[in-house]
Protein backbone atom coordinates (compact mmCIF):
# COMPACT_ATOMS: atom_id res chain seq x y z
CA UNK A 1 0.00 0.00 0.00
CA UNK A 2 1.83 2.95 -0.83
CA UNK A 3 -0.19 5.91 1.38
CA UNK A 4 0.18 5.19 4.72
CA UNK A 5 -1.81 7.51 6.95
CA UNK A 6 0.19 7.39 10.93
CA UNK A 7 -3.06 8.12 13.08
CA UNK A 8 -4.36 7.94 16.55
CA UNK A 9 -8.37 8.36 16.72
CA UNK A 10 -7.91 11.28 18.77
CA UNK A 11 -6.37 13.90 16.90
CA UNK A 12 -6.46 15.32 13.54
CA UNK A 13 -5.09 12.36 11.91
CA UNK A 14 -8.89 11.26 12.24
CA UNK A 15 -9.73 14.43 9.90
CA UNK A 16 -7.24 12.63 7.47
CA UNK A 17 -8.95 9.72 7.15
CA UNK A 18 -12.44 11.45 6.05
CA UNK A 19 -10.34 13.04 3.64
CA UNK A 20 -8.73 9.84 2.28
CA UNK A 21 -12.55 8.33 2.11
CA UNK A 22 -13.87 11.20 0.43
CA UNK A 23 -10.38 10.88 -2.11
CA UNK A 24 -11.63 7.16 -2.07
CA UNK A 25 -7.09 5.99 -2.60
CA UNK A 26 -6.35 2.73 -1.02
CA UNK A 27 -4.49 3.78 2.33
CA UNK A 28 -3.19 1.89 5.53
CA UNK A 29 -3.20 2.99 9.04
CA UNK A 30 -0.03 3.26 11.29
CA UNK A 31 -0.87 3.50 14.57
CA UNK A 32 0.81 6.19 16.96
CA UNK A 33 -0.54 5.85 20.63
CA UNK A 34 0.05 9.79 21.80
CA UNK A 35 -1.78 9.23 24.64
CA UNK A 36 1.79 7.06 25.42
CA UNK A 37 3.90 9.75 24.22
CA UNK A 38 4.83 7.34 20.77
CA UNK A 39 4.77 10.75 18.71
CA UNK A 40 8.06 11.71 19.85
CA UNK A 41 9.88 8.49 19.13
CA UNK A 42 12.76 8.60 16.55
CA UNK A 43 11.13 7.14 13.70
CA UNK A 44 8.50 9.76 13.79
CA UNK A 45 10.34 12.93 14.75
CA UNK A 46 12.48 11.65 11.50
CA UNK A 47 9.09 12.63 9.63
CA UNK A 48 7.15 15.37 11.51
CA UNK A 49 10.15 17.01 13.96
CA UNK A 50 7.21 18.22 15.35
CA UNK A 51 6.07 14.81 17.07
CA UNK A 52 2.98 15.65 15.93
CA UNK A 53 0.43 13.62 13.69
CA UNK A 54 -1.24 13.59 10.99
CA UNK A 55 1.46 12.09 8.78
CA UNK A 56 0.89 11.31 5.73
CA UNK A 57 3.40 9.08 3.66
CA UNK A 58 2.99 8.52 -0.16
CA UNK A 59 5.90 6.30 -1.46
CA UNK A 60 8.93 8.46 -1.03
CA UNK A 61 6.95 11.27 -0.12
CA UNK A 62 5.98 12.32 3.17
CA UNK A 63 3.28 15.48 4.22
CA UNK A 64 2.63 16.76 7.52
CA UNK A 65 0.27 19.90 8.42
CA UNK A 66 -3.57 18.78 8.07
CA UNK A 67 -4.38 21.22 5.24
CA UNK A 68 -1.28 20.48 3.67
CA UNK A 69 -2.74 16.59 3.40
CA UNK A 70 -5.62 17.55 2.16
CA UNK A 71 -4.57 19.98 -0.87
CA UNK A 72 -2.11 17.25 -1.60
CA UNK A 73 -4.27 14.32 -1.52
CA UNK A 74 -6.92 16.16 -4.10
CA UNK A 75 -4.30 17.37 -6.44
CA UNK A 76 -3.16 13.90 -6.80
CA UNK A 77 -5.69 11.70 -6.42
CA UNK A 78 -8.86 14.13 -7.26
CA UNK A 79 -7.97 16.52 -9.93
CA UNK A 80 -11.14 18.29 -10.74
CA UNK A 81 -13.19 16.34 -8.37
CA UNK A 82 -12.21 17.29 -4.72
CA UNK A 83 -9.75 20.25 -6.10
CA UNK A 84 -10.62 22.94 -9.16
CA UNK A 85 -8.03 22.46 -11.92
CA UNK A 86 -5.35 25.20 -11.87
CA UNK A 87 -6.57 27.02 -14.83
CA UNK A 88 -10.49 27.08 -12.84
CA UNK A 89 -11.46 30.17 -11.38
CA UNK A 90 -12.93 28.21 -8.58
CA UNK A 91 -9.27 27.34 -7.43
CA UNK A 92 -8.70 31.04 -5.87
CA UNK A 93 -11.58 30.35 -3.57
CA UNK A 94 -10.99 26.57 -2.80
CA UNK A 95 -7.48 27.87 -1.84
CA UNK A 96 -8.05 30.50 0.30
CA UNK A 97 -10.64 28.92 2.83
CA UNK A 98 -8.92 25.75 2.59
CA UNK A 99 -5.72 28.28 4.29
CA UNK A 100 -8.30 30.11 6.14
CA UNK A 101 -8.79 27.18 8.44
CA UNK A 102 -5.37 26.77 9.72
CA UNK A 103 -4.15 30.54 9.64
CA UNK A 104 -7.28 32.03 10.94
CA UNK A 105 -9.72 29.18 12.83
CA UNK A 106 -7.37 27.54 14.72
CA UNK A 107 -5.48 30.47 15.99
CA UNK A 108 -8.12 32.58 16.23
CA UNK A 109 -10.67 29.98 18.35
CA UNK A 110 -7.93 29.24 20.65
CA UNK A 111 -6.78 32.75 21.15
CA UNK A 112 -10.75 33.96 22.05
CA UNK A 113 -10.59 30.42 23.87
CA UNK A 114 -7.63 30.86 25.86
CA UNK A 115 -7.94 34.69 26.80
CA UNK A 116 -4.75 35.19 24.39
CA UNK A 117 -3.27 38.79 24.61
CA UNK A 118 -2.81 40.24 21.30
CA UNK A 119 -3.25 43.24 18.85
CA UNK A 120 -5.77 42.09 16.09
CA UNK A 121 -4.16 44.18 13.21
CA UNK A 122 -0.52 42.59 14.07
CA UNK A 123 -2.12 39.24 14.46
CA UNK A 124 -2.60 37.46 11.23
CA UNK A 125 -5.96 36.06 12.26
CA UNK A 126 -7.30 39.22 13.18
CA UNK A 127 -10.62 39.39 15.67
CA UNK A 128 -12.51 36.80 16.94
CA UNK A 129 -15.61 38.69 15.85
CA UNK A 130 -14.48 39.14 12.15
CA UNK A 131 -13.64 35.47 11.77
CA UNK A 132 -17.21 34.52 13.01
CA UNK A 133 -18.19 36.93 10.76
CA UNK A 134 -16.80 35.61 7.24
CA UNK A 135 -16.73 32.82 8.60
CA UNK A 136 -21.14 32.77 8.02
CA UNK A 137 -20.39 35.09 4.81
CA UNK A 138 -18.93 31.92 3.76
CA UNK A 139 -21.32 29.53 4.54
CA UNK A 140 -24.27 31.87 3.66
CA UNK A 141 -24.55 30.33 0.02
CA UNK A 142 -24.20 27.07 0.51
CA UNK A 143 -24.25 24.02 0.69
CA UNK A 144 -20.65 23.87 0.32
CA UNK A 145 -17.92 26.44 0.10
CA UNK A 146 -17.99 26.34 -3.17
CA UNK A 147 -21.98 26.45 -3.66
CA UNK A 148 -23.19 23.26 -5.31
CA UNK A 149 -19.49 21.66 -5.23
CA UNK A 150 -18.60 19.78 -2.62
CA UNK A 151 -14.27 20.17 -2.71
CA UNK A 152 -11.76 19.58 0.01
CA UNK A 153 -11.58 23.03 1.39
CA UNK A 154 -15.05 21.38 2.81
CA UNK A 155 -13.29 18.75 4.70
CA UNK A 156 -10.53 21.18 5.40
CA UNK A 157 -12.28 24.42 7.23
CA UNK A 158 -15.66 21.88 8.12
CA UNK A 159 -13.23 19.61 9.80
CA UNK A 160 -11.53 22.31 11.69
CA UNK A 161 -14.90 23.86 12.47
CA UNK A 162 -16.45 20.15 13.69
CA UNK A 163 -13.48 20.05 16.25
CA UNK A 164 -13.67 23.50 17.47
CA UNK A 165 -17.11 23.55 17.99
CA UNK A 166 -17.14 19.84 19.86
CA UNK A 167 -14.71 21.59 22.07
CA UNK A 168 -17.17 24.73 22.79
CA UNK A 169 -14.15 26.55 21.06
CA UNK A 170 -16.55 28.56 18.89
CA UNK A 171 -19.89 29.72 19.41
CA UNK A 172 -22.40 27.46 17.62
CA UNK A 173 -24.32 29.76 15.40
CA UNK A 174 -27.13 27.93 12.90
CA UNK A 175 -24.86 28.60 9.73
CA UNK A 176 -21.99 26.68 11.51
CA UNK A 177 -23.96 24.31 12.69
CA UNK A 178 -26.46 23.14 9.66
CA UNK A 179 -23.32 22.77 7.65
CA UNK A 180 -21.02 20.60 9.98
CA UNK A 181 -24.72 18.46 9.93
CA UNK A 182 -24.62 18.30 5.65
CA UNK A 183 -20.85 17.23 6.36
CA UNK A 184 -21.62 14.48 9.01
CA UNK A 185 -24.25 13.03 6.28
CA UNK A 186 -21.61 12.32 3.71
CA UNK A 187 -21.13 8.43 3.17
CA UNK A 188 -17.55 8.76 3.52
CA UNK A 189 -17.41 10.84 6.52
CA UNK A 190 -19.54 8.49 8.61
CA UNK A 191 -17.21 5.77 7.13
CA UNK A 192 -14.27 7.33 8.51
CA UNK A 193 -15.74 7.86 11.96
CA UNK A 194 -17.02 4.47 12.26
CA UNK A 195 -13.29 3.48 11.82
CA UNK A 196 -11.86 6.25 14.16
CA UNK A 197 -14.85 5.07 16.62
CA UNK A 198 -13.93 1.73 16.39
CA UNK A 199 -10.11 1.96 16.77
CA UNK A 200 -10.55 4.48 19.80
CA UNK A 201 -13.07 1.55 21.10
CA UNK A 202 -10.17 -1.08 20.29
CA UNK A 203 -7.96 1.41 22.54
CA UNK A 204 -10.43 1.39 25.42
CA UNK A 205 -11.44 4.83 24.61
CA UNK A 206 -14.39 7.13 24.45
CA UNK A 207 -17.44 5.02 25.23
N1 LIG B 1 -0.95 22.01 12.65
C1 LIG B 1 -0.99 20.57 12.81
C2 LIG B 1 -1.41 20.27 14.23
C3 LIG B 1 -1.00 18.89 14.64
C4 LIG B 1 -1.31 18.60 16.10
O1 LIG B 1 -1.34 19.50 16.96
N2 LIG B 1 -1.50 17.31 16.39
C5 LIG B 1 -1.78 16.90 17.74
C6 LIG B 1 -2.98 15.96 17.76
S1 LIG B 1 -4.42 16.70 17.09
C7 LIG B 1 -0.61 16.09 18.29
O2 LIG B 1 -0.03 15.29 17.59
N3 LIG B 1 -0.33 16.30 19.58
C8 LIG B 1 0.63 15.54 20.27
C9 LIG B 1 1.79 16.36 20.74
O3 LIG B 1 1.91 17.54 20.39
O4 LIG B 1 2.60 15.80 21.49
C10 LIG B 1 -1.95 19.96 11.80
O5 LIG B 1 -2.94 20.59 11.44
O6 LIG B 1 -1.71 18.84 11.35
Amino acid sequence: MSIVLYHHPYSRAANVLWMLEETGVPYALHPVDIMKGAQKAPDILALNPMGKLPILVDGSVVVTESAAIGLYLADCYAPGRLAPALDDPARASFLRWSFFAPSVIEPGAMAHASGWNFRPAAAGFGTYEDMLATMEAALAHGPWLLDARFTMADVIFGGTLRYMLQFNMLEPRPLYTAYVQRLDERPAYQRANAKNTAIARELGLGH
